[in-house]
């Protein structure tokens, strides 16, 4: 009786640990990679575009509320965060998104066109299929992250 009494204990231990794990909502905490950056890619665009823009996915595994604030490259002059809004005509208008984009803890952020984008303005060339940018994105708490985009237009 014993035996199964510890059997029994050790069963409820596990449940509980299991419970803990799916109770957090499927949050990922990882302080080494407090943030995850995928599918990013940039749009080709030929030399004499003025502008191009860069998409991802971005979760934040950091355990705490954080805020996209910047980014930047080398491939441009400037690169700023925008969104698409409706002017009320229905007409789609880009806008640099005020005070950055708010990311909670867990949450993941996709970027992509007709929505939010890193617009890459005052091109340095060409954006060229096959190519890759280097994209630094800074975050309030977690600073900076560099992360590779490569120029595919199949996305
Ligand atoms: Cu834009």
């Amino acid at each position: 009786m014993r035996i199964l009494a510890a059997l029994g204990a050790i069963a409820v231990a596990i449940a509980l640990v299991v419970f803990l794990f799916l109770g957090k909502g499927g949050d990922v905490v990882n302080p080494e990679e407090p943030f995850k950056v995928e599918d990013a890619y940039a749009r080709a665009v030929g030399a004499s575009a003025m502008a191009g823009a860069a998409y991802m996915a971005i979760t934040n595994q950091s355990g705490q509320d954080d805020v996209l604030i910047a980014a930047k490259t080398d491939a441009s002059a400037m690169a700023e965060l925008h969104t698409h809004i409706e002017d009320g005509d229905g007409i789609m208008m880009m806008r640099q998104i005020e005070g950055g984009i708010q990311l909670a803890a867990g949450e993941t952020v996709v970027m992509k066109r007709g929505g939010d984008h890193v617009m890459l303005m005052g091109l340095n060339g060409a954006l060229d299929a096959g190519q890759t940018l280097t994209l630094t994105l800074t975050f309030e708490k977690a600073g900076e992250i560099v992360v590779d985009v490569p120029v595919d237009n199949n996305r």
